[in-house]
């Protein structure tokens, strides 16, 4: 394989609806598109950079900035075994996983393509369906919250994950308790809390929480080991998980008991493949976080998602919560028992509607060796 061509798009699609965790409510979502081309044949992923850097460091111009100047260089025109030595020839770069992984992972849809196999089969997955959650953003009112809970698992949904933030939490958990009962339900703070919190975190524990996301920040590992000692909830780790070794040395510090893997998060698969396997090998699950990715990223993610050890249902689900029409025809669906079948043929098997993503467009750039 030889990437001989880089298109990049900068698109905005409106979200069907706004989206609020406790960084930002979003009513949109802008993001930068790559397709890599080696004689005909294509690749394509997303970044999922954010337009501002409140989920991480990155946003949507950083990575267009790293992608062009210094990615591009070091990729165009070299020869590639397979789409697993691309990450390792951007060593030199520091940081900037997002951008990394778009790059990375339309290598491997490029690559998956040309060997006419399906993503999962190059990635080691099962191509199995997979049991998709939903993630439920901060509402206007907890009773509008409820509503939409029902509803999703009325869809099928097979987890609930709520966001949460100071003054909206363990009353909202309470409220969705009394009315729904027993359901697997989780809460995610992208990092709204401080250790200070603890005892009002613990309130947390009489509700039997799958976990808690994220609760402090999204550079610390060291206060998430000393909060989780005092909590039986299971801490799960987001943001602070940027690498295999991140994995490794959070999990030996006891600061999480499950990890969310994100492939734009970690610098791609193939880094995401080596996080799964670092907590298969500790017996910690894992499971497929989101990053209100169109069809075409949301494609990448349930491929990933048939490895073995993606053991809790994943923030998946179907393209029409977010996006409508999405850019790929057609849409992600979730069957009404919760699952999502991965769409077959090759490399990640969508396929994307040119008129949709033109429509959508604020800017391109391409780039050649
Ligand atoms: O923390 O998991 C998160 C969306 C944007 C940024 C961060 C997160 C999220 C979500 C939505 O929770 C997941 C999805 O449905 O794509
Ligand atoms: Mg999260």
């Amino acid at each position: 394989m030889k990437i001989e061509r880089i298109d990049l798009w900068l698109v905005r699609l409106p979200l069907v609806r706004f989206f609020e965790t406790s960084f930002a409510r979003s009513y949109d979502r802008t993001f930068v598109l790559v397709r890599v081309t080696d004689s005909g044949a294509e690749g394509w992923a997303e970044c999922v950079a954010e337009e501002n850097p409140f989920y991480s460091a990155e946003t949507t111009e950083t990575a267009w900035h790293v992608i062009t100047r210094f990615i591009a260089p070091r990729v165009l025109g070299r020869p590639f075994a397979s789409a697993g030595e691309v990450l390792g020839t951007l060593d030199a770069i520091r940081g900037h996983p997002m951008a990394k992984a778009a790059i990375e992972m339309a290598a491997w849809d490029l690559d998956a393509r040309q060997r006419g196999q399906p993503l999962w089969r190059v990635l080691g997955g099962t191509g199995q369906p997979v049991v998709s959650g939903v993630s439920i953003g901060i509402q206007d009112s907890v009773d509008e919250l409820l509503d939409r809970v029902e509803r999703e698992l009325a869809d099928g949904y097979r987890r609930i994950k709520i966001k949460i933030k100071p003054g909206w939490d363990v009353d909202v958990v309470e409220r969705v308790r009394a009315r729904l009962g027993p359901i697997p339900l989780m809460v995610d703070a992208n990092g709204a809390y401080r250790l200070e919190d603890a005892a009002h975190l613990s309130a947390l524990d009489d509700h039997g929480l799958m976990m808690i996301e994220q609760p402090l920040d999204y550079d610390d590992i060291a206060d998430h080991a000393r909060l989780q000692a005092r909590l039986r909830t299971p801490v799960c780790l987001d943001e602070s998980i940027h690498s295999a070794r991140d994995a490794r040395v959070a999990i030996e510090a006891g600061a999480c008991r499950i990890v969310n893997i994100k492939p734009g998060r970690v610098g791609g698969h193939a880094e995401s493949i080596r996080v799964h396997d670092v907590c298969a090998e500790r017996n910690v699950p894992v499971w497929h976080g989101g990053m209100l990715e169109s069809g075409i990223g949301r494609a990448h993610n349930l491929h990933l998602s048939t490895l073995a050890n993606f053991r809790l249902p994943g923030d998946i689900a179907a393209s029409r919560r977010y996006y409508d029409p999405d850019l790929i025809d057609p849409p992600i669906e979730v069957r009404p028992d919760g699952s999502i079948p991965v769409p077959a043929g090759p490399g990640i098997g969508v396929t994307i509607v040119p008129d949709r993503i033109q429509r959508a467009t604020l800017r391109t750039e391409t780039l050649a060796s």
